[in-house]
């Protein structure tokens, strides 16, 4: 039997992985833990509390949420509300931590039997290969198993012609048959942040001092209705990826997220030295969620 207290354990690990893989993909991260240093508002990378990360899968029958999620919701992880995507042809839904200093998670699909007869085609090229579900036989228990399945080719490495067609009709689906498991971002929470940079407004302003390309779909700050979460992110930075037939094209990786999230009106009464996690406006919004998926569209990246 493993104790919640061992399965904290390998969470720990398993998000060491992927924040370090990810902390080589995206320059923009090193990038802003300088500036933020730089700037005094935190001493290491250690004092960023990370609100979520997410990840993106295609919403198949060994694939997709109902298969990925079963890692983290082994480590205590809960499935929380479901979101949906109509133009995009997307389902999400998000997951809160066993404890309140882990990240939330959000997870998305790509509804694959809503596009195209072609594009469908390509996509099952690939995935065909899959005819069980990998998370089945994987050892949730064994971090380092965990952090290898997380980062390995699912199936095979795509042609940069399959590429561009999937790109053609759904950059979400072309993202997913390059990246495949890789972080998609990790979010910077703003408002424990110090005065200057605790607001997204401000901490925006720094991001636009400080040089780094943000996403402007619908305007650069996304904003809840509620007026309770308060998100931007930075466009995803471009990787030379090397494709099956041996020719390399500049494609989207990941990116950078960073959200305010404001207290409830029941408690903004108490002081400030009380406000914790569970005071704040949780969960996400789909009309942000909408436009932070462009950050990894050519329509941001080609800005
Ligand atoms: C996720 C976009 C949505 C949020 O916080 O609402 C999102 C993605 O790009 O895969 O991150
Ligand atoms: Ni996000």
């Amino acid at each position: 039997m493993t104790t919640p207290s061992q399965k904290l354990k390998t969470l720990d690990a398993v998000l060491d992985g992927l924040m370090s893989r990810y902390r080589e993909r995206v320059p923009d991260v090193s990038g802003l833990i300088d500036a933020l240093v730089d700037e005094n508002v935190i001493r290491t990378a250690d004092d960023i509390e990370n609100d979520h990360i997410a990840f993106r899968t295609m919403g198949l029958p060994s694939l997709g949420i109902q298969s990925f999620e079963k890692i983290f919701l082994h480590y205590g992880y809960e499935k929380r509300e479901p979101y949906d995507f109509k133009e995009k042809k997307l389902n999400a839904w998000w997951y809160s931590p066993p404890k309140p200093h882990y990240p939330r998670i959000f997870v998305s699909e790509l509804r694959v039997r809503d596009l195209s007869d072609e594009a469908q085609h390509i996509i099952y090229q690939y995935t065909d290969s899959v005819v069980f579900d990998p998370v089945d036989t994987l050892d949730l228990d064994d971090a380092r198993a965990v952090d290898q399945f997380l980062h390995q080719p699912l199936w095979q490495i795509p042609a940069l012609d399959d590429y561009l067609r999937l790109l053609n009709e759904s950059e979400y689906a072309a993202w997913v048959i390059y990246n495949r498991y890789y972080l998609n971002h990790f979010t910077i929470s703003v408002h424990n942040l110090k005065p200057g940079y605790n607001t997204i407004q401000d901490f925006v302003a720094f991001l636009e001092r400080r040089g780094f390309k943000l996403n402007t779909s619908g305007g650069t700050i996304k904003i809840s209705p509620d007026e309770g979460l308060l998100q931007a992110s930075t466009v995803a930075q471009l990787i030379d990826a090397e494709f099956a037939d041996g020719q390399t094209h500049r494609i989207a990786g990941s990116y950078v997220e960073f959200a305010e999230r404001r207290v409830l009106p029941e408690f903004r009464h108490l002081p400030a030295d009380q406000i914790g996690r569970e005071h704040r406006r949780d969960g996400f919004e789909a009309g942000n969620a909408d436009k932070i998926f462009e950050s990894t569209f050519t329509s941001q990246t080609g800005k």
